[in-house]
């Protein structure tokens, strides 16, 4: 055994006697033992044992300007020694927190200048439930306070987080959703539009946003909240008819709208923010992620001025964090933020990079395997079934599992989500890494299917 196996084993034996992993099945863990990541650099990350592994997930969607850029570490150095920690209540202030919220502003849609800090994306989204109804109390509409989400939308993991969330997994778990959150159909028309064409099914789901309004009553609603493309959920980019429905119904009523644009903001689309890329209009917008690369944990609200003014008029707004907008996070989204706009990360994505892979990704849809391809930006999925046509998938095999398992054992990152492929690259993925990662995912999909026969 080579000292680098022993080392993997003490780490694993770590595990399994210490460390209570994230939505992890734990016992089944400490059987096999984590697979312990050591270093990255570009899309690339080592193991313990030296394998080499392209990043096919920028880590959980948010290593954006790749692993490995010293511009980050410097400048979180930097301010860990001029100003470590100092907080953002009680009337102070620091110049991160401060020239960031500027820096998000500049880049935010128009109207949209104002943001509050969080310690994460699942933080923001407890910050968007307490805004959106404390912002009606203030207007004079106290009753105005259930949210609508979506079945199978993924807000986090906190309570009003996962509460948002229609993930029912997690709903089962500690009594969730809490009162006050209702859900609607989700746009996924590969895996629920039955015979409807996509359009058909598009229009459709927007419709159920209507319909909850009627039913819970317009003047008991506070806000609509929805990820622009779902991610967790399995890559769901809803049909073309969506969208533009939904924004319709927004503007007949009265109620605010919430973007979660944790896994979309900051280029995941090819543009700065999926509401960018679809035209909506939302009143907030939920940010972690791409924020800071990941390099560091940070999240956010960016909030609607018109929705800002009635806040910062109503008294103290009762909310915050120990770590809201903490200077070192601060500081390293600042130059996260310069290196997207300086290095034209995002036109890179929208021009040359997010083209190239939707193409070589769809060359995958003649797989037998494969039920369909789609993607957007840096985002894609791909559907496993056992009749193209139907959509039918194999029943009780878990072929996504089998699928990851072959990625894993063959240097690629790809996440299953039940029976899809899902990837999200880091944006700076070049074109040769594309290749690289499109040749993997053909080879595991191959083992997959051999290993079905
Ligand atoms: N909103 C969205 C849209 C997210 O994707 C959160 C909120 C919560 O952010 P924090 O920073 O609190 O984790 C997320 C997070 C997965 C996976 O399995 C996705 C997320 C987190 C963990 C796992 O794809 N997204």
């Amino acid at each position: 055994m080579t000292d680098k196996s022993s080392q993997t084993l003490a780490w694993q034996a770590m595990s399994r006697d210490h460390h209570l992993a994230p939505f992890s099945d734990v016992k089944q863990l400490a059987e096999k033992g984590p697979r312990i990541i050591t270093s990255a650099k570009g899309v690339y990350l080592w193991d313990s044992e030296g394998n080499k592994i392209l990043d096919g997930m920028a880590g959980l969607w948010c290593v954006a300007v790749g692993y490995g850029r010293d511009e980050l570490a410097e400048v979180a150095s930097k301010q860990m020694k001029e100003l470590p920690y100092y907080n953002l209540f009680f009337q102070t202030a620091h110049p991160p927190a401060l020239e960031l919220a500027k820096a998000i502003a500049d880049v935010a849609p128009q109207g949209m200048n104002h943001v509050f800090f969080t310690g994460s994306g699942s933080e923001g989204n407890d910050t968007v439930l307490r805004m959106v109804r404390h912002y009606w109390a203030l207007k004079g509409k106290p009753h105005k306070q259930t949210i609508i989400g979506r079945i199978n939308g993924y807000h986090g993991s906190t309570v009003a987080g996962a509460s948002l969330g229609g993930m029912s997994g997690m709903h089962e778990q500690g009594g969730l959703p809490i009162p006050g959150i209702v859900h609607i159909a989700q746009p996924y028309w590969f895996g629920e539009g039955g015979d409807m064409s996509p359009d058909e099914f598009g229009v459709w789901a927007a419709e159920q946003l209507e319909k909850k309004i009627l039913e819970v009553g317009e003047d008991n609603v506070a806000a609509f909240i929805a990820e622009p493309i779902q991610g967790a959920g399995g890559v769901i980019i809803p049909p073309d008819s969506y969208w533009p429905k939904v924004k319709e119904i927004l503007a007949k009523y009265d109620i605010l709208f919430v973007a979660d644009e944790v896994i979309c903001g900051f280029g995941r689309t090819g543009e700065w923010f999926g509401t960018d890329y679809y035209g909506l209009k939302p009143d907030l917008m939920t940010i972690a992620k791409g924020l800071t690369s990941g390099y560091i944990p940070m999240g956010g609200v960016i909030v609607r001025d018109s929705v800002a003014k009635v806040i910062s008029e109503g008294g103290d707004f009762n909310h915050g964090f120990t770590y809201s907008g903490h200077p070192v996070a601060a500081a390293v989204g600042l130059e996260n933020l310069r290196i997207l706009r300086e290095e034209k990360v995002i036109e890179q994505v929208h021009e040359k990079t997010a083209p190239y892979l939707q193409q070589r990704l769809r060359e995958l849809a003649d797989h037998p395997l494969v039920g369909e391809v789609r993607g957007l930006g840096m985002l894609g999925a791909i559907e496993l079934v056992q009749d193209k046509a139907t959509r039918a998938r194999y029943q009780g095999k878990g072929v996504g599992m089998i699928c990851r398992q072959h990625c894993f054992d063959n240097g690629l990152i790809m996440r299953a989500v039940g029976d899809t492929m899902i990837i999200a690259p880091p944006l700076v993925i070049s074109l040769e890494e594309i290749d690289e990662l499109v040749e993997k995912a053909r080879k595991c999909l191959d083992l997959t299917y051999q290993a079905l026969q």
